[in-house]
């Protein structure tokens, strides 16, 4: 194996979920190896506070002129990695998503003194809906054909790309990870009294941030149907658009005092620990992280045979896939599931296993470090 320590670029969108989760936590364990990591972004990674040895915060500032009708954070950004790639000698960029970051990479590589190499991770969105956009379809095929190397979340979201955006360029899957040292089963049954929640209801989670494309209203209907059979309650964590609509559709309902909407949260470890299902409905999710994160502390899922969902849950193993809006379908099998011991323990385990053979961080980094071997341009 290659030991030579790297210098490494990393760029993603500070505030967004699950892509800037899966940036930071890989430039930390990066850093935990050795490597020296220099994050270019907007604002500070959600993740990142605190201190970590070797890894570096490098904030793109961006003016808003009147002469401007849009700020320019695209050209501030290439212009601040074009900076940093000479300032402090980098190897490689990793860039999350192809517009505008690979792009801007692309951009920063030619303005700077030295060469670097660029690896590109596609998170979903940006191929999912962007990519149908006649308008950045040119810019998202130049950032991947640009681009030394270029990872997909899934196998789901590569082909997808392939289909719709026909880059001459090969695109690899490299899965998202999860580290079990954040993420495990735990006695949480503390949170049960405070929560209010009776000693014999089961617990239906779901962490999002309430965009449409989550269908967070199928989620609730799944549990309607699921409440008129057991005691259940559903926890709602995450804010975003949907949020307040759903709120105003559960008033007045009879399961309207089962439904606890938590908004955002510090802490989601505990409370993925505190549930026994977890709830994913969306129509487009290239990955959906928040599976792993409930698979790692022993929660089976249902989710919709959508992206990449069905790469994640093994139906009928670790947890159930149903198609898309089949609420009642879904509420059948969360019955069954929650009201059969032997299966939901065998559901646990397998649950626990799968994130352990397919999904640990360890496995995943190594793929991203081998990846940046590849690419580094060494003086
Ligand atoms: O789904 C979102 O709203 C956020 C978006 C992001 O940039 O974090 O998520 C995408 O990337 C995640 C990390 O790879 C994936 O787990 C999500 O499935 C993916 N979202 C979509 O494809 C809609």
């Amino acid at each position: 194996a290659n030991s030579r320590k790297l210098k490494i670029g990393i760029t993603c969108y500070p505030t967004v979920g699950g892509s800037g989760i899966i940036a930071t936590e890989l430039g930390k364990q990066l850093a935990e190896r050795g490597h020296e990591i220099h994050f270019i972004t907007s604002s500070m990674p959600f993740r990142l506070k605190g201190f970590y040895q070797s890894v570096t915060y490098h904030e793109v500032e961006v003016n808003n002129y009147s002469v401007f009708q849009y700020a320019p954070y695209d050209i501030a950004l290439a212009n601040k990695i074009a900076e940093v790639i000479d300032d402090e000698q980098l190897d490689v960029l990793h860039m999350h998503y192809a517009i505008p970051h690979a792009v801007c990479a692309i951009l920063a590589r030619d303005m700077a003194k030295r060469d670097v190499g660029i690896v590109t991770t596609l998170h979903g969105t940006d191929i999912t809906v962007l990519g149908v956009d006649s308008s950045l379809k040119g810019a998202i095929r130049y950032g991947i054909e640009k681009s030394d190397i270029v990872t997909a979340v899934s196998n789901s979201l590569a082909n997808q790309t392939m289909d719709l955006i026909e880059p001459n360029q090969e695109i690899r899957t490299v899965y998202n990870f999860i580290d079990t040292a954040d993420y495990h089963p735990q006695d949480v049954s503390h949170l049960r009294k405070i929560l209010g929640i009776a000693p014999d209801e089961k617990i239906i989670l779901h962490v999002s941030n309430f965009r449409k494309v989550k269908r967070v209203q199928d989620v609730v209907e799944t549990f309607s149907y699921v409440r008129k059979q057991m005691p259940c309650k559903l926890l709602l964590v995450g804010d975003g658009p949907e949020r307040h609509p759903i709120l105003e559709q559960t008033k007045g309902t009879a399961y309207e005092h089962d439904i606890l909407f938590l908004g955002k949260q510090e802490n989601v470890a505990e409370l993925y620990a505190l549930a026994d299902l977890f709830l994913l409905m969306s129509e487009k999710e290239s990955f959906g992280l928040v599976l792993l994160e409930a698979m790692a502390c022993g929660v089976p899922c249902i989710g919709t045979d959508i992206g990449g969902i069905p790469e994640v849950i093994d139906h009928g193993e670790n947890g159930f896939i149903v198609p898309e809006g089949a609420v009642e379908r879904a509420a059948l099998l969360a019955v069954e599931l929650l009201t059969n011991d032997e299966m939901f323990a065998t559901f646990k385990e397998n649950a626990l296993q799968t994130v352990h053979s397919k999904f640990n961080s360890d496995t995943i980094i190594s793929q991203y470090e081998n990846l940046y071997y590849e690419v580094a341009r060494y003086d």
